[in-house]
């Protein structure tokens, strides 16, 4: 063996530490016990726990997203993995780069089929892009440069490594480097721009459909300078991040994530659709039918080739980064636009303006205690600040008065699983302690992962939550009340478990509990005492506010 040679659980440390790994998410248990005692004596490495592996997750995954580089999450075992599938669903979904490992008793152990053996890699595949299980202790180290590379490599996603406890324990004399992440800041060649522009150029009713692939390649302003020579409405779909202005006249909003005949209502009479950074469509019951005009022409621009024409035809598709290939698309549309084209793409871009002021004007003042709220946070913090928003039926109000403006300002949930709220905006603020950072989450989603402010709250990171509290499970009310109409059902009680009104949850109570401070907003005019309280209170601090 050679004479650098370490216990492999330090060396694995060393390795974290060379891709920039510093912070590790977890909970942990006796199989990792070996690992985690290397965690303590590490320099420069930090362990921030978690009580619940969900918790845990959501957490990695917000730090993840405001960091905009991957995260370490350590899980226990089959049962500490099977608590955070829920959460690394969404990551899936998300395309969060989570390196996540998992001890296990040691392959020694495999033929004994003992107590807390379980088939971790199968258990993680279905959530991650690439799951596998170190055997030798010659490629602890290779094993976790793979990962932390496919992680990172667009599409980026969740990875899975298990760590056997008796591999780790062997001495190991393995390279630490860095893994090297391919670029993939690739242009499509001008050929292939050309065909683009020559699809899109004549439509007099283009669409661009944009979704978080924009955010990752950095390309909001190059999206901006085609959508307004095209003049085309731009939506969001499944976009959580500010891949467009919220301000920006063009701009129309989400398309949703539940109901395929609504997003295509908002495409469906386009003659040109351009594609970038998303897919077609993401709603729980998506269109069957293809959604565009037959003769619409179809462009889809994405460094995730799976996504291209995924579910329905396209004329180009275009496996390029975003940025580089929409300057080089606003560069030929430059050349090739005829004054009438512009004229019209200008005339377009007008009428929204002149939209968009109509409706600021005719706004009004919500004087809910959530909209006064949230009125008196945007004054007092001059908008400055990032939001993590799992609002849900709510979220429509928080946008408005805080409306995602700057990329990194705001955080969408996604993918579906509760409880990415209040974990996201702990994640979110250890990634930056110098800015304000609140999150969003109804009364549901709160109570699945409250345990968040624990965390916040033993390393003194003081991220700010507001409870959006209706006493019930609305979006299912919502939604039970859209599968009524669409069957004729007559309407009538909501199922009843869809309610959560009794008992009634304290959660300002929950919050001291968990060794953080709140309040509860039931008034107006608590709203504002209650906004200036959450802002002066050195440390987590929980608003709860009745709607
Ligand atoms: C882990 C998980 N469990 C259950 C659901 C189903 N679900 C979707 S929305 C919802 C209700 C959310 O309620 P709340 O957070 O209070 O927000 P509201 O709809 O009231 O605005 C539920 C239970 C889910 N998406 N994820
Ligand atoms: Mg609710």
């Amino acid at each position: 063996m050679n004479a650098e040679a370490t216990p492999g659980r330090e060396r694995l440390i060393e390795q974290f530490k060379a891709d920039g790994l510093k912070v590790m998410f977890g909970n942990p248990g006796t199989v990792e016990q070996g690992f985690l005692d290397a965690v303590d004596a590490a320099a420069d490495f930090r362990y921030v726990l978690a009580l619940q592996e969900t918790v845990a997750a959501g957490i990695a995954d917000g730090y993840a997203r405001a960091t905009g580089g991957a995260a370490l999450l350590q899980l226990h075992s089959g049962v500490g993995l099977g608590n955070g599938i829920g959460m690394l669903y969404q990551s899936l979904r998300g395309h969060t780069p989570l390196v996540v490992v998992a001890g296990d008793a040691g392959v020694r152990y495999d033929a004994m089929d003992a107590q807390m053996a379980s088939d971790l890699v199968a258990m993680a595949r279905p959530v991650t892009k690439y799951a596998t299980r170190v055997t030798d202790p010659r490629s602890v180290l290779r094993t976790v440069r793979r990962a932390v590379k496919i992680a990172l490599t667009p599409p980026r996603g969740p990875v899975f490594v298990a760590l056997p406890m008796d591999v780790l324990d062997e001495l190991n004399s393995e390279p630490v480097l860095p893994a090297t992440v391919p670029l993939t800041d690739v242009a499509p060649s001008p050929a292939s721009v050309g065909r683009a522009a020559a699809l899109l150029a004549g439509a007099t009713r283009p669409v661009v459909l944009v979704g978080d692939g924009v955010a990752l390649s950095g390309a909001q302003a190059e999206l901006v300078a085609v959508a307004e020579l095209l003049g085309a409405d731009v939506f969001e779909v499944d976009s959580s991040e500010v891949n467009i202005a919220a301000s920006h006249p063009l701009r129309r909003g989400q398309t949703g994530h539940m109901f395929g005949p609504h997003s295509k209502e908002l495409v469906g009479n386009a003659d040109a659709v351009l594609i970038v950074g998303t897919y077609v469509f993401p709603e729980v019951f998506p269109e069957l039918e293809n959604p565009f005009r037959p003769g619409a022409k179809v462009v889809h621009i994405d460094l995730n080739a799976y996504e291209i024409a995924k579910n329905h035809p396209v004329d180009l598709g275009l496996a390029a980064d975003p940025r580089h290939a929409l300057r080089a698309l606003a560069g030929v549309l430059e050349q090739r636009l005829t004054p009438a084209q512009r004229a019209a793409a200008a005339a377009r871009l007008d009428v929204r303006t002149r939209e968009r002021a109509r409706a600021e004007l005719a706004a009004d003042d919500d004087g809910t205690p959530m909209a006064v709220f949230l009125r008196t946070l945007a004054e007092r913090t001059g908008r400055d600040l990032i939001v993590f928003d799992e609002a849900l039926t709510t979220s429509p109000l928080v946008t408005r008065y805080l409306p995602p403006e700057r990329p990194g300002d705001y955080h969408l949930t996604r993918g579906g699983s509760l409880g990415v709220g209040f974990p996201g905006a702990v994640g979110a603020k250890l990634a930056h302690p110098d800015r304000l950072v609140v999150g969003f989450a109804g009364d549901g989603g709160t109570m699945y992962t409250h345990q968040a402010l624990w965390t916040a709250a033993r390393y003194g990171i003081d991220a700010k939550f507001v409870v959006c509290n209706n006493r019930k499970y609305r979006l299912l009310d919502d939604n039970i009340a859209q599968y009524w109409r669409e069957r004729d059902i007559a309407e009538h009680p909501y199922p009843g478990s869809f309610d959560l009104a009794h008992p009634e949850i304290d959660f300002a109570g929950l919050a001291r509990a968990l060794g953080a401070d709140g309040t509860r907003v039931e008034k107006p005019d608590e709203a504002v005492a209650a906004v200036a309280r959450m802002l002066a209170h050195p440390g987590p601090y929980l608003v709860d506010i009745q709607i």
